[in-house]
């Protein structure tokens, strides 16, 4: 069986989960289900990044220590997993002792190895970020954080140093040769033109802090946070241990799913950090945008945050399916930023869930109810959908594009093809009217072609788009009585599709999917 690993970054445990991380994980998640529905053997990680002077400060000025704040705040991360369906694999947090382990065996490794060496330093720093910054760097943001926008200070310590600057001309090389390894395509040139600047070396040690891992045989010396955070995507796989564990087939990743803000880490520290240890790259750094709200960036003080309190509101009226739908086709894939806004939710909800898939499901199964007393009708010999330019192929067409589109992280044209076998039932519904030619006994025959060839369209559809909307998509396979373990049956070696996954005769069930609802937003205050 092959295997396939993506991750989502660790989260600061300083904050709480909010759209954010739900967007990361949501479509790290589809990714993953997608994988598994083809039989793969997914590996899905995610979790926590628990160290730090962030997470120091906040909990002393809570009166509580970092290993309580951190307990708390990553329990709660993992709380929402299950409120999202979120399905992954394996939880990790920076502060278990078989991460902070490995982290030490491979700083150490990387010592022997002379790529990490003690020296002095000076830059400009963001202490927000934790992030130290070239002069030219420095000079283009105008010396203040591009994140916080508070001013980056002027700072120098003895520390141990990771030999970046070593891995210029391989690193080069390899976005040459990889022209994938980076997406989408803004992002990646983005990466090689700040390469083309030059490199520094990186700090792997900090003196100023102390909740942290300490460095091996170096008193004083933490383990500075990103190196520590970047690890966990080969801990979590016991790779410090060598190829020989039960994860360790995973690796490499196949998609780290990032935000734009940790690209550099991503895409030319970690890259450089695993050359250095002489272990295969990860395939692709997918790094997206960022949502916004309401049209301006989200900020507290602004109270447009879209928080828990206020995605669960949406849950609760919309359903969570819903809620994905739309993270998954309005957000931030590409290289622009995505606004979310109440109406526009509603619009989309309305649009392509109540207008077109619920409507879909529930007029073909109403329709079976009525003139077919609720038994799937057999196709006889004239397939009316085919003869009539409407190839019920285009159905399978679909689903096979909508698998392609997942294996390559384009989640959004998946989402698509999916939503196009929908509209396939919908144009064949509406132009052949097969609720007026019922009235008619003698075209009762071409009904239940049509009905039949819409009804295993709409099975093809919920197959398809199950990653997204697993919840909706089953139940509509439950209604007309197969499972996603039928219609993967039906997926052969080459992508072939068999045709009818339902059997005639089948008893199919009236089928509610998504309700209209009354105006858009969720309660204020929510
Ligand atoms: O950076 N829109 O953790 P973090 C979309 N611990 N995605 C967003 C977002 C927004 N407005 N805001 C946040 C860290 N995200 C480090 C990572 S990895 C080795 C260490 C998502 O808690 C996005 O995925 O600040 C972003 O990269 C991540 O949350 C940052 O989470």
């Amino acid at each position: 069986m092959s295997t396939a690993y993506i991750t989502t970054p660790i989260y600061y445990v300083n904050d709480k989960p909010h759209i954010g991380h739900a967007y990361t994980t949501t479509l790290c998640d589809v990714w993953a289900r997608a994988m598994r529905w083809e039989r793969k053997d997914v590996f899905f990680l995610t979790g926590t990044d628990e160290h730090g002077v962030k997470v120091e400060k906040s909990a002393a000025a809570r009166g509580i220590s970092p290993q309580q704040l951190a307990d708390e705040n990553s329990a709660e991360f993992r709380r929402v997993l299950g409120q999202f369906g979120l399905t992954n694999d394996y939880f990790i947090r920076t502060t278990d002792a078989d991460h902070k382990r490995q982290v030490q065996t491979i700083v150490k490794r990387l010592l022997d190895k002379g790529y990490v060496y003690l020296g002095k330093f000076e830059g400009w720093y963001d202490e927000g970020q934790e992030e130290y910054h070239t002069e030219t760097k420095a000079k283009e943001l105008d010396y203040k954080s591009p994140i916080s926008g508070k001013p980056l200070v002027r700072a120098s310590e003895e520390n141990y140093y990771f030999k970046l600057s070593a891995f210029q001309k391989q690193l080069e090389d390899f976005f040459a040769k990889n022209p994938n390894f980076v997406r989408p395509e803004g992002r990646r040139n983005e990466v090689i033109g700040r390469l083309r600047g030059g490199l520094q070396d990186v700090p792997v040690t900090r003196t100023n802090f102390s909740w942290g891992i300490p460095m091996p045989d170096a008193p004083g010396h933490v383990i500075y946070v990103w190196i520590d955070a970047l690890l966990n995507y080969a801990t979590a796989l016991g790779r410090a241990d060598g190829t020989a564990g039960p994860r360790a087939k995973y690796w490499p990743a196949d998609y780290h799913v990032i935000g734009k803000e940790i690209l550099w880490f991503h895409a030319v520290i970690w890259p450089a950090m695993l050359m250095a240890l002489e272990w295969e790259l990860p395939k692709c750094v997918y790094a997206h945008s960022f949502w916004i709200s309401e049209g301006q960036k989200m900020s507290k003080s602004l109270g447009n945050f879209i928080d828990l309190p206020t995605i669960e509101a949406y849950h609760a009226k919309y359903s969570l399916d819903a809620w994905r739908w739309y993270m998954v086709t309005q957000g931030p894939l590409e290289a622009t930023d995505a606004d979310f806004s109440a109406k526009h939710f509603h619009e989309i909800y309305t649009a392509d869930l109540v207008n077109t898939f619920a409507n879909c499901a529930s007029r073909t199964s109403a329709m079976i109810g009525k003139y077919f007393d609720g038994k799937l009708p057999a196709p006889t010999d004239e397939w009316v959908t085919e003869a009539d330019g409407r190839q019920y192929r285009q159905v399978l067409d679909g689903l096979i594009d909508a698998i392609e589109a997942y294996e390559a992280f384009k989640l959004r044209e998946a989402a698509l093809a999916g939503l196009g076998i929908v509209r396939w039932v919908d144009l064949v519904i509406n132009e052949y009217q097969p609720f007026k030619m019922a009235k008619d006994p003698e075209q009762m025959e071409a009904v239940g072609n049509i009905l039949h060839d819409c009804a295993q369209a709409l099975c093809w559809a919920a197959t398809a788009l199950h990653p997204i909307m697993p919840t909706k998509c089953e139940e509509l396979l439950r209604c007309f009585g197969v499972t996603l373990q039928d219609t993967r049956e039906f997926l052969t070696e080459e992508l072939g599709i068999e045709p009818d996954v339902i059997p005639a005769g089948t008893k199919i069930e009236k089928c509610a999917l998504f309700m209209r609802m009354e105006g858009p937003g969720v309660p204020a205050g929510a």
